[in-house]
């Protein structure tokens, strides 16, 4: 640390929680870099308004090239940039994707947080690092709610490559005495996730049906239940994580959980429709109470191999050893991402 200045290393910051973790770290006085992926495209549009638009922060806030698969990048960074705290966001984080590329998904997902505590190894650099865990760890739930000591299941090539990260943090904190913690995060959202996650595929669907520029809406299981929460609220929990005296691994949930059929009604139901279910199994659909319009469809080409059927955290340790809480309600939740989609949706905006 130089001075007791407060320098962030942020891997995974172009995503939907590096965008605000950014945020929130630039607001406390932290000089945040970033590990930014090469693409042929531009990847940056969740921060370009950091990066462009104000002056003060863009004198605080640095995009560094690299990549989680690259160890001599990864070491020269920590090297380099002497960071306080290391948020390792970073990750192949779609579960579908990882059953049609396991190798590459345990690579970046498992083996990239490894030779990131690695490098703190072998620096012997006195920082914290935030390793981004998953209630998909629980997979095939052992109990009900999950908590911190509920027994792991993974049930897909992304949980299984976290599983193997979320322990090789137990080791290296265990081992070298490195301040690791895991946040095991249930699934959190916004009007920044991405769209291929269920969520803002169902608020981006509804909208473009309702301003006439999507027919219907494919979907997989409607019948899995997940525990959704507002991610800024998550990456303010991330924080505190680290800002604990000692390291340790910490659920952030709602503990409250709503299947996929609920979020397409209650999406519905704040434009102005009711859905109407018809059906079952591959044939059912939903159609619009006013009109009869069929509007949701199943596609099976969205099922996955094994399914998280379950999920649902307990965030009382969270709540009593970091005054976390979640603030948001399932509701407000899909209100917020709705009149971000339907603003968007009505001024053709992708
Ligand atoms: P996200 O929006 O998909 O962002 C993932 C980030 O990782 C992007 O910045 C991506 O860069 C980057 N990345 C991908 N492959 C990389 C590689 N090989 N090297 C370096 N960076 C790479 O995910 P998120 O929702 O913000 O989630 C953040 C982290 O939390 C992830 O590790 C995820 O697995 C975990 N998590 C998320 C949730 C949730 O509900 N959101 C819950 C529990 C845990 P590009 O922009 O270039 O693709
Ligand atoms: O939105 P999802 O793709 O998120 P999933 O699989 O829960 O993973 C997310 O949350 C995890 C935390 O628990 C993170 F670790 C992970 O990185 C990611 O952020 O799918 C949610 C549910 C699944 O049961 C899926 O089968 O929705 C179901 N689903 C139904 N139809 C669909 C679809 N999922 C997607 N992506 N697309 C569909 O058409």
């Amino acid at each position: 640390m130089e001075n007791g200045k407060k320098i962030a290393l942020v891997s995974g910051i172009t995503g939907q929680d590096g965008s605000y973790l950014t945020e929130l770290l630039l607001e406390k006085g932290y000089d945040v870099h970033g590990i930014l992926r090469r693409s042929s495209s531009f990847n940056t549009f969740r921060i370009d308004h950091i990066y462009n638009n104000n002056e003060l922060l863009n004198r605080r806030f640095f995009l560094h090239y690299g990549d989680l698969t690259d160890s001599s990048n990864l070491n020269r960074l920590v090297e380099k940039i002497q960071p306080t705290e290391i948020y390792n966001l970073g990750a192949q984080s779609h579960v579908q994707v990882s059953f049609e590329v396991p190798e590459y998904t345990a690579e970046v997902d498992g083996v990239g947080t490894l030779r990131f505590l690695d490098a703190i190894k072998e620096t012997g650099l006195k920082t914290k690092f935030y390793q981004a865990s998953t209630s998909e760890l629980f997979g095939k739930v052992q109990e009900v709610p999950q908590t911190e000591k509920t027994p792991f299941y993974p049930r897909s090539p992304y949980a299984a490559a976290k599983l193997y990260a979320y322990w090789i943090v137990v080791n290296y904190r265990e081992a070298y005495n490195v301040f690791a913690s895991n946040g095991i995060l249930f699934n959190h959202e916004s009007e920044r996730r991405g769209k291929t996650f269920v969520t803002r595929k169902i608020t981006v669907a509804a909208s473009k049906i309702i301003t006439g520029q999507q027919d219907k809406l494919y979907l997989g299981n409607l019948d899995s239940k997940r525990d959704w929460g507002y991610a800024p609220e998550y990456v303010e929990g991330m924080w505190r994580i680290l800002q604990a005296d000692e390291p340790d691994d910490f659920i952030l949930a709602t503990n409250e959980t709503h299947s996929i059929r609920e979020f397409v009604e209650e999406t519905f139901k704040i434009l102005g429709e009711e859905i109407v279910w018809k059906g079952s199994g591959l044939n059912e659909t939903g159609s619009l109470k006013s009109s009869g319009r069929e509007v949701v469809a199943i596609d099976p080409r969205h099922f996955r191999p094994t399914e998280v059927e379950l999920l649902i955290g307990n965030p009382a340790k969270a709540a009593e050893k970091l005054g976390w809480k979640p603030k948001t309600s399932f509701r407000e939740l899909i209100r917020i991402m709705v009149e971000s989609d339907f603003e968007k949706a009505k001024k053709r905006i992708d």
